[in-house]
């Protein structure tokens, strides 16, 4: 693990070049940052002895048959900045949910003023070399988000932003919901580095070459409306809306069969990875192996006789 920060006031001498000033800002970062308060939230069907204590997330049931996760970003000091610490929190909150039956859908959300501002540039900042950031398969806990198998939807909010690695977590979710001042970015090019999490990757698939490559280029970030004509995000609501709205349309998602809704996710995906004619034939094979579950059955049975289907997830 390399270190953490929280806020920080670094008193530099006069005339201090950056490896020096490096050494400051690392006295702090290792020494004594100040501690947010622990939240502790039961996660439906995590008994008392395995339910997680949380610093810097809020993790909960949401929708009226509490099937929704809820996951909630919480460092405001650095802007929900994406340390080493919080990922795992969310790693472990997502690892819970994918083994809760009951779950059919998450929510993934920061504050009203940032979803996330991308990974912690203090906690990189003091990394010496290369050996080590490749020998701790530094940030590899972020691609969980990537490989959770129910629906995960970013609710994205917030005018200071969804910034690189803040983008690009929102990216590796399903879909993206967006409060009407959301601005998407990814400024790593301003601080010496490039996209490390899928933004020269994800980010041209979802807005074409060009918008991609003058937002990685230039840092320059766009708004949620911008974001919504180039088809980075499925829909942009009031902020103050933007909750509400996308917990009805997780709920809608949970009232599904979760296991086919998985089945479902899983050929979506392959239309990024595979070839035309490999990713159809993938399609028809889930689609054949729809019919060797219940819920095949159930729905179509519920839709004969004119019910809501009633699925087991088997
Ligand atoms: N890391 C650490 N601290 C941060 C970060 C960050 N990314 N962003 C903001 N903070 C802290 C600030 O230092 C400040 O703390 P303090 O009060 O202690 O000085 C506090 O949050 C508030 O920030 P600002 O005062 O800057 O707030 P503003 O509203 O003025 O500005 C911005 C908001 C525009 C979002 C601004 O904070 C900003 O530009 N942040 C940096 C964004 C950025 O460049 N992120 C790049 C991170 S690199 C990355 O994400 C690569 C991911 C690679 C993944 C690889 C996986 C293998």
């Amino acid at each position: 693990m390399f270190p953490t920060s929280d806020r920080a006031t670094y008193i530099y001498k006069e005339n201090m070049n950056s490896a020096e000033r490096l050494k400051v800002v690392k006295k702090h970062v290792i020494g004594g940052a100040h501690e947010p308060h622990i939240h502790n939230r039961a996660i439906k069907g995590v008994s008392q002895q395995e339910e997680r204590k949380y610093k810097y997330i809020h993790v909960r049931t949401v929708g009226k048959g509490s099937n929704v996760g809820y996951i909630e970003l919480d460092r405001p000091s650095a802007l929900n900045a994406l340390c080493d610490p919080l990922m795992l929190e969310v790693s472990n909150a997502l690892d819970d949910f994918e083994s809760d039956d009951s779950i059919g859908c998450v929510i993934l959300t920061g504050s009203n003023k940032a979803f996330s501002a991308g990974a912690d540039i203090k906690q990189m900042a003091p990394v010496a070399k290369y050996a080590d950031i490749y020998k701790a398969k530094f940030l590899s806990q972020w691609d969980k988000i990537a490989s959770f198998r129910k629906p995960l939807i970013a609710a994205v909010n917030g005018y200071a932003n969804v910034m690189a690695g803040g983008c690009e977590i929102a990216m590796m979710c399903d879909i993206i919901y967006a409060g009407d001042t959301a601005k998407f970015g990814q400024p790593e090019i301003k601080i010496g580095i490039i996209p490390g999490a899928g933004g020269t990757q994800r980010l041209p698939r979802a807005v074409g070459k060009s918008k991609a490559m003058e937002m990685v280029l230039t840092g320059d970030p766009i708004t949620a409306d911008e974001a919504k004509q180039y088809g980075l995000v499925a829909d942009v609501f009031s902020a103050k809306d933007l909750l509400p709205k996308v917990i009805e349309k997780a709920e809608k998602i949970a009232a599904n069969s979760h296991l086919v809704t998985s089945m479902c996710k899983e050929a979506t995906n392959k239309a990024f990875e595979m070839t035309l004619a490999e990713g159809l034939h993938f399609e028809k094979r889930m689609f054949h192996s729809t019919f060797a579950t219940d819920d095949r059955l159930e729905g179509m049975m519920a839709f004969i006789e004119k019910r809501k289907p009633n699925y087991s997830n088997e």
